[in-house]
């Protein structure tokens, strides 16, 4: 059985084994979690994520898609990166947020990863309304989440964030 829960608080201090990264196909940073994951994470974080752009990534993560690494100083062992839509560049299709929290959960089961959590991902610079990001994210893990991962938290930054998701978990 898979708990879902959700609590309000800051990603980069939870005691779980993976953190997902709303990151951008570049993986070489930016603002929002992204950039508290890599101050938190430390050099380590950049340098593996320069390695995967020189290696399977050369183009870039595409959106919708998902690769763990290493997590440098941060408490969890790894942190999955993956590319949400972004509205702004007309990125209106929830399957491919969908597949954000569907890829990063494979991902997270295929490192060995029992625990996982989520920040509200493309709600912030990418535009996306945080009640359609509330409904696919919990739609997407409660389909058929990977047998081998007990827990899957929602960590949302703000009170209005956290009652969205738990308005759409209810
Ligand atoms: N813990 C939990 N949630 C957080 C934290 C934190 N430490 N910091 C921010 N949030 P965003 P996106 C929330 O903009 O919309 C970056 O520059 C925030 O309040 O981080 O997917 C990337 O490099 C919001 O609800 O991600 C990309 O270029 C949510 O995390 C771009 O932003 C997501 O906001 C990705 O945009």
């Amino acid at each position: 059985m898979t708990t879902i829960d959700i609590v309000q608080g800051d990603l980069t201090k939870q005691s779980v084994d993976a953190i997902v990264n709303a990151a951008n196909s570049t993986l070489l940073g930016g603002g929002g979690v992204d950039g508290a994951i890599h101050a938190a994470a430390g050099p380590k974080l950049l340098e593996e994520c320069r390695r995967l752009r020189h290696t399977t990534f050369k183009d870039g993560l595409p959106v919708g898609q998902a690769v763990a690494t290493g997590a440098g100083g941060l408490p969890c062992k790894w942190v999955i990166h993956t590319v949400g839509p972004n509205l702004h560049r007309g990125q209106t299709d929830p399957a491919l947020l969908a597949d954000c929290f569907v890829n990063s959960l494979k991902v997270a089961a295929g490192v060995g990863a029992r625990s996982i959590a989520f920040p509200a991902i493309s709600a912030g610079a990418y535009g996306w309304d945080i009640t359609d990001v509330a409904r696919v994210a919990t739609q997407a893990v409660k389909a058929d989440p990977p047998a081998s991962i007990d827990l899957i938290r929602f960590v949302l930054f703000s009170a209005r964030d956290f009652e969205a998701f738990r308005q759409a978990l209810a």
